[in-house]
């Protein structure tokens, strides 16, 4: 046993670390995954933190173009039928942001969330 002992100290730590590295990657708090589909966003509230870079996975499920726009940040973004898009911006100050789809008559329709963000 004594002569493995100088192996297992290296492998146990490089488990411990790939864990960790592996929960971090899951556990990324700034994350979200907006659905556009049957004239509405699948998540009307997303809640990221200040000061951090935030990514946003925009994903159209519907058979026309839907555009995702959050003045505050300069974010327009035109997405085709089925198109998947993904954002990324750090937001610095707290507050509560909305966005909308600035597809004719789809912000009327209900297209609008808010983007929230915590201190
Ligand atoms: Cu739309």
């Amino acid at each position: 046993m004594k002569t493995l002992r100088p192996f297992i100290f290296p492998f146990l730590l490089l488990l411990i670390l790939t864990w960790l590295l592996a929960a971090c990657g899951r556990a990324a708090p700034n994350e979200a995954t907006i659905t556009m589909k049957e004239m509405a966003f699948g998540q009307s509230e997303v809640t990221v933190k200040a000061g951090q870079p935030v990514t946003l996975r925009l994903v159209n499920r519907d058979g026309y173009t839907h555009v995702f726009d959050m003045d505050e940040f300069d974010i327009h973004t035109s997405l085709a039928a089925n198109e998947t898009a993904v954002l990324r911006f750090t937001p610095e100050k707290p507050g509560r942001y909305s966005f909308y789809c600035s597809s004719p008559g789809h912000e009327m329709a209900g297209m609008v969330g808010t983007l929230i963000v915590e201190p």
